[in-house]
């Protein structure tokens, strides 16, 4: 589908992605009147509530709080119906935006980019699609997600299969049977924790494959009536306003004072917070949880406590809770019912730590073990995060540089914006922002808005070439480095350390520095000073 008003191949502007930053990257460069078209690799909008249609997917941030916040008519025409949406209404959501602000028009669908050239002489960039159509533009400005490219384990056999095999991100479009049917799930992060507590009750069989259990806890939704919804409505500037305050982005606000407290006193706020929505038990805790071991122990054993108190098998129980890594340390799952689902007779945890698989046949996996038989497997296996959707575009920068060999070790960029050797590249929710480490739509707002300062800029002062000045891009890589040392999970293996196994090259404890970890309003500072600065730290001709 091509809703594209122009068959023009050149643009000042082309933004990659049309996904949550794309559509409103897209709707700002519209309102500023520049010349700008969003090319999508998929067949329609919406990014990763397009991709993830897996049961289960919904936000584990409010709702309230993920919404854009950018214009008065969306938040006073939209109504959440439940504290955690669920994919289809948050892709509806997303096409209701799309569609009141006539962005479809702007937006090539099916347009996969294959590789990108700078092009010095000319001062632009050349995007050549799969398709073979090659574009022009001035500037590009990614919104790419931070996870859009989906990994896939290497067993022996998994072609062999001959049932219905899928990765989470490509869940079918058309419904899947699942009621009934043997069903295995692969991966116990975000995503399989979400589908094993879905499908738990509708299938026949459920046998989950566990390399290594993570910590978990309940999402605690609810409805959200009219009459909440207003009382929301009626807060949406105190709500945003607490999101920017809050070094998650989120109304969660951390507390300092673990060791002020009595253990009986830190108990009791825990057995709060365990009841409370979303990341409260980990955005609204003591910040002590996140920077001193003792600290986060106490807290693991508590939460290993509630594990114990969930399942009614001790020797499953103590398969399910984490040895490796302390509560919060790796990107949080929040669960509804994941654990109950282990109390029914027909769901089977597969420890892989004791019986790795072996191979996958046709009808099912053997692992040391034995044969299970399936007719339905699903990957929830993860990502290549945060750069690895940058990686799967050719992208070649002043004198032939490639961007995935400057980032090979690990990404380099000023702000994560820019990377020094990529002019005109402009990226939005990129590595080493805060977007991969907090309340993503808030995160991208502040980048969008950002670029499109950084453009304004441009424009007014005849500006046609932006770079990042390589010492600025290393004092921010450093500072990216500093905020990881401070934080226990620097130790851990999940994707907020850029660490997975099934990508060739990452290598195992070796840090891959991704994200930014020092907070938004930090965050914010450091880019608001950047402008105060008049761009100081760019070299613009
Ligand atoms: P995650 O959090 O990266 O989880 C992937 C899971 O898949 C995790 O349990 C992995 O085990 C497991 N995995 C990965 N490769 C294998 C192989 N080869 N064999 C067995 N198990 C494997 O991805 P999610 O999709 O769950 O979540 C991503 C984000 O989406 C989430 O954080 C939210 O922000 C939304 P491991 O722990 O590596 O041993």
């Amino acid at each position: 589908m091509n809703t594209t008003t122009t068959d023009r191949r050149h643009h000042e502007v082309i933004v990659l992605g049309a996904g949550v930053s794309g559509i409103y990257q897209i709707k700002r460069l519209v309102d500023m009147g520049v010349d700008a078209i969003v090319l999508e690799g998929d067949d329609d909008l919406g990014g990763t509530w397009n991709r993830n249609r897996y049961p289960g997917c919904r936000f584990d941030s409010e709702s309230y709080t993920y919404g854009y916040s950018f214009s008065q008519e969306v938040l006073d025409e939209w109504h959440w119906k439940e504290m955690f949406s669920a994919q289809p209404e948050n892709l509806r959501y997303l096409h209701f935006v799309a569609d009141k602000f006539d962005l479809r028009r702007h937006m090539t669908f099916g347009a996969r980019v294959a590789t990108m050239t700078w092009d010095d002489a000319a001062t632009q960039w050349t995007l050549q699609l799969e398709s073979g159509d090659v574009y022009t533009a001035r500037f590009v400005i990614t919104s790419l997600g931070p996870l859009s490219a989906p990994t896939l384990p290497k067993y022996p056999g998994m072609a062999d299969f001959k049932g219905k095999a899928f990765h989470t991100f490509h869940w079918p479009k058309e419904p899947v049977a699942l009621d009934g049917r043997r069903v295995a799930v692969i991966g116990t992060g975000a995503t399989g924790i979400q589908v094993v507590g879905a499908i738990a009750p509708i299938v026949g069989e459920l046998t989950v494959f566990q390399r290594r259990p993570n910590w978990s806890s309940p999402l605690n939704n609810s409805p959200i009536s009219d009459e909440e919804m207003a009382r929301i409505r009626a807060r949406y500037d105190e709500i945003f306003d607490n999101c920017a305050k809050s070094p998650g982005g989120f109304e969660h606000v951390p507390r300092w004072g673990f060791w002020d407290k009595t253990p009986e006193e830190r108990k009791a706020l825990w057995d709060e917070l365990y009841t409370q929505p979303g990341f409260a038990i980990l955005a609204g805790n003591f910040a002590e949880i996140f920077f001193d071991e003792a600290a986060n122990q106490e807290l693991s054993n508590y939460i290993a406590d509630r594990i114990r108190g969930r399942v009614h098998d001790p020797a499953t129980a103590e398969k399910l809770i984490p040895k490796d890594h302390g509560f919060g340390l790796q990107r949080l799952p929040l669960e509804t019912r994941y654990f109950e689902a282990y109390n029914q007779d027909n769901v089977h945890l597969v420890d892989l730590s004791e019986t790795p698989i072996e191979r996958f046949t046709e009808t099912g996996i053997q692992t040391t073990a034995g044969h299970h038989e399936f007719d339905v497997i699903v990957y929830a296996t993860g990502f290549d995060a945060i750069t690895g959707a940058y990686d799967r575009i050719d992208i070649t920068g002043v004198d032939g540089v490639r961007l995935a060999d400057k980032w090979k070790e690990s990404p380099s960029t000023f702000l994560g914006v820019l990377s020094h050797g990529f002019p005109n590249l402009l990226m939005v929710a990129g590595p080493q922002s805060v977007s991969g480490s907090t309340n993503f739509p808030r995160a991208i707002e502040v980048g969008v808005d950002w670029v499109t300062g950084l453009l304004e800029h441009a424009r007014a002062n005849g500006i046609s070439r932006i770079e990042a000045r390589p010492d600025a891009e290393s004092e921010w890589v450093a500072e990216v480095e500093r905020a990881h040392e401070r934080m226990l999970f620097r130790r851990s293996k999940g994707w907020f350390t850029g660490y997975n196994s099934n990508v060739a090259g990452h290598q195992e404890g070796k840090i891959r520095y991704q994200a930014y970890f020092g907070g938004s309003p930090r965050y914010v500072a450091a880019i608001q000073h950047e402008t105060e600065t008049g761009y100081a730290s760019m070299v613009m001709s």
